[in-house]
């Protein structure tokens, strides 16, 4: 037999190609999965665990009250990531405070995690002209509503600091829908090319709002695009904390190190609808979204460390209380009309307004004045 062909040399691509399934720990009710994730990712420490289950019930609860402010008309709408708890708060604890996290519309419970005041938080979703908080002090982009055009923002940022001597990471938010954007493949072929320290986190929920993945793409998985540009890449279960975190800690601190980027594809599912105004019954079956609520991120992480005695009743209680108290007090701080000029709608797009924008307002004033 020829050499070449005998040789069991792995492929060029080796060192970049994702799992074969995606990493888990946990199987669906939180008992040890088999396979082999153990052997390449370590088990987060239990300090971790219990951070990130705090950190998942407070997040959960102030995504449901975040919802139930679009039925009082306090928020005009509301992009729930109920279910993807564990990408929400993997990619928070994975981060340090001097690294960068560039969101999506999606991700409102990262910047809690990020420990970002709710209400700024919640301010472009009153309808204000701005993001609500300071992107420099919190090292948080404001959060991206075109998709993945924060994708080369991000790789600018962890770019920019490497060359300045900084060990600082950025970590990108896009969803599955984000991943046929030409801005993700740009940022990803920039970032490989360049080795700059970023980290993308693709979030594939199943939907880009109606459209399924089964029409996003043909790739055999997300986590593919990445290997392309020569970025190292991985699938994960993304409703398993334990893998989320063990993973995406590994992607950080390996970036960090001077590894290059590294593309990570949570394999979650989005349990409610695209948004506050979405009806998901005209496109997706019931079934479907109660066959993945059973696979639920806190309720696995919660069987886990408890099957550990690493968590008792009163460490829940007190999870739910906090998110509770939370939660009062966000809806108290937002029981007021947001207030807010309609002519500031205008005011900050361009340093002198063009005379389309001129003649825009003139009708708004118009209109108001009637
Ligand atoms: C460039 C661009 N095109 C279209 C839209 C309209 N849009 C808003 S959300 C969305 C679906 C995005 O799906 P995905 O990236 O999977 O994120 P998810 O909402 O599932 O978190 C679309 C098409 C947009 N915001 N930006
Ligand atoms: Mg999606």
């Amino acid at each position: 037999m020829p050499a070449a062909t005998s040789a069991a040399a792995a492929p060029a691509d080796a060192h970049l190609l994702p799992s074969a399934e995606p990493i888990r720990f946990l199987d669906d009710d939180g008992g040890p999965a088999p396979g082999d994730a153990h052997g390449r990712y370590e088990r987060p420490s239990t300090e971790l665990l219990r951070r990130a289950y705090d950190a998942m019930v407070l997040g959960r609860r102030f995504d449901a009250q975040a919802t139930a402010l679009t039925k009082q008309g306090r928020l005009a709408v509301y992009p729930s990531s109920r279910g993807q708890e564990a990408g929400e708060i993997g990619a928070v604890l994975a981060l340090r405070e001097t690294d960068w996290l560039f969101p999506t519309y999606r991700d409102t419970m990262a910047l809690i995690g990020r420990g970002i005041d709710p209400v700024e938080a919640l301010t472009l979703l009153r309808g204000s002209w701005h993001c609500g908080y300071d992107p420099m002090a919190t090292r948080t982009a404001p959060q991206c509503t075109p998709l993945a055009t924060h994708a080369p923002h991000a790789v600018g940022v962890a770019y920019a600091a490497r060359r300045r001597g900084e060990d600082t990471v950025a970590l990108v938010i896009v969803g599955d829908g984000g991943t046929s954007e030409g801005d993700f493949h740009e940022a990803l072929n920039f970032a490989a090319v360049f080795h700059a320290p970023v980290v993308f986190l693709v979030q594939n929920n199943g939907y880009a709002i109606s459209v399924p993945l089964s029409r996003q793409t043909a790739a055999p998985s997300l986590a593919h695009k990445g290997v392309g540009y020569g970025v190292r890449s991985e699938r994960v279960d993304g409703n398993d904390p334990l893998a989320m975190l063990a993973v995406l800690t590994e992607a950080v601190e390996s970036a960090r190190a001077g590894g290059g980027p590294v593309l990570v594809e949570a394999h979650t599912y989005r349990v409610e609808p695209h948004t506050n105004a979405d009806d998901d019954s005209r496109y997706r079956d019931h079934d479907e979204v109660e066959a993945w609520k059973r696979r639920d991120p806190i309720a696995r992480l919660e069987a886990h460390l408890r099957s550990r005695d690493e968590l008792t009743d009163d460490d829940v209680a007190a999870a739910r209380e906090a998110g509770e108290a939370f939660a009062s007090r966000v809806r108290e701080r937002l029981s007021e009309e947001a207030t807010g000029d309609p002519a500031d709608l205008f005011a900050h797009v361009y340093a002198e307004p063009t005379p389309q924008l001129r003649e825009q307002a003139g009708w708004l004033a118009e209109e108001l004045a009637r």
